[in-house]
């Protein structure tokens, strides 16, 4: 199967679903013999972003390092799918700007904060409102909508199947694989 290399840049809060979906997308790739990595908070953060907490400024270097290392991936024909909150609009479109403009598409996770606060499938939200996790995203650290993603998943909406649909869809027409 003949593919080019692209970023999927997927954003939205904790709990939204990014890497589930991610990792959902990268299982069908497979079957379709792509050569595909996944990059989210547990491959980075407890090895290349060790050194890096939640505040602003270690989110924006968070963010920067994923980007370089998704150009490398991409640089190696590789299909990167990067699943980080990126709350930040100036540091996805950083990420975005780094890249030829065909081999970055943002996919937006859009979740409300109500509903991933319900699901609290980790707790997490719970633990941030007792005010034992700061600057936690959605609660006491903000979270950035995108403003012209290539792509909206609403998953409040859509099981998980159909959102795989939606990003091979994408994919396809892009003319990727
Ligand atoms: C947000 C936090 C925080 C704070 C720990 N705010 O649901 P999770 O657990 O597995 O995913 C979240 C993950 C977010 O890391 P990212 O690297 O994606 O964030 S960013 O893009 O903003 O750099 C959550 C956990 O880490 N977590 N503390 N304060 N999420």
């Amino acid at each position: 199967n003949h593919h080019r290399g692209i970023v999927l840049w997927f954003t939205g809060l904790s709990g939204a679903g990014k890497s589930t979906l991610a990792h959902a997308v990268e299982e069908r790739l497979y079957h379709m013999d792509c050569q595909t990595y996944v990059l989210d908070g547990d491959n980075v953060r407890h090895g290349l972003c060790a050194d890096l907490g939640f505040s602003a400024e270690a989110r924006t270097e968070n963010i920067r390092r994923v980007g370089e290392v998704a150009k490398l991936l991409l640089e190696a024909g590789v299909i990167s799918l990067t699943a980080f909150i990126s709350p930040f609009r100036a540091d996805r479109e950083r990420v975005r700007a780094l890249l030829p403009h065909a081999d970055f598409v943002e996919i937006y996770c859009r979740c409300p904060v109500a509903v991933c606060e319900e699901r609290d499938v980790k707790g997490l939200y719970k633990r941030a409102r007792a005010g034992e996790i700061k600057d936690f995203t959605g609660i006491s650290s903000p979270y950035e909508e995108p403003d012209a993603p290539e792509l909206v998943i609403d998953t409040t909406q859509l099981d998980l199947e159909q959102s795989v649909e939606l990003v091979i869809a994408m994919l396809r027409e892009r003319g990727v694989v």
